[in-house]
């Protein structure tokens, strides 16, 4: 078990679509690492691409800081369905370290993934975990939040990490 290093803006692997996880591959080193990183963060959900790894990993964990842990693993997630109806929250992304912003998306969705095991589950997934879960399957495919808040606020995010990221590479 490891804690890796997260990527952040303006890493261009995070833009780019993570490859499903093949039947039979076992990705549990992978979801250990995955979990200490995230637990480290601390973060709430992180997709496997957020580490480098360009596969259809998920792992999530919900509880507040005082409860016992909750890890769940989702693998090649899928939304199948989601509600008209949206609901509001205030995101973050640990790529995106210090950012935070409102930001609207369906409100329940339907998720299809596979555990550990290779079992096939499906889940109505609402409230924090509904978002969450947009959120992830939303880096497996090389977006980030701020895709889905205003041109305006995303270019100002993107210039203060490009710069920064540049003023490092200089020293
Ligand atoms: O830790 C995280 N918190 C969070 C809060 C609101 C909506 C989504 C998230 S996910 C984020 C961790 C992360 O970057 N996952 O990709
Ligand atoms: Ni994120």
């Amino acid at each position: 078990m490891a804690i890796r290093s997260i990527l952040t803006i303006p890493d261009p692997r995070l833009r780019l679509v993570s490859e499903p996880v093949a039947p039979g591959e076992d990705v549990r080193a992978l979801v250990d690492d995955m979990f200490e990183t995230m637990y480290d963060a601390p973060g709430i959900g992180l997709a496997a691409v957020q580490i480098g790894v360009l596969k259809r990993v998920v792992t999530v964990d919900l509880a507040k800081k005082d409860e016992p842990h909750q890890p769940q693993v989702f693998i090649n997630p899928e939304i199948i369905t989601r509600s008209d109806g949206l609901s509001t929250y205030e995101e973050g992304c640990l790529s995106i370290p210090d950012v935070h912003e409102d930001v609207d998306r369906p409100a329940v969705t339907r998720v299809r993934y596979a555990d550990l095991d290779g079992k096939t589950h499906e889940i109505d997934a609402e409230g924090l975990l509904a978002t969450c879960l947009q959120h992830e399957i939303d880096h497996l495919n090389g977006v980030l939040f701020i895709d889905h808040i205003s041109k305006l606020k995303r270019d100002r995010i993107v210039k203060k990490f490009t710069k920064a990221a540049k003023r490092a590479a200089a020293e």
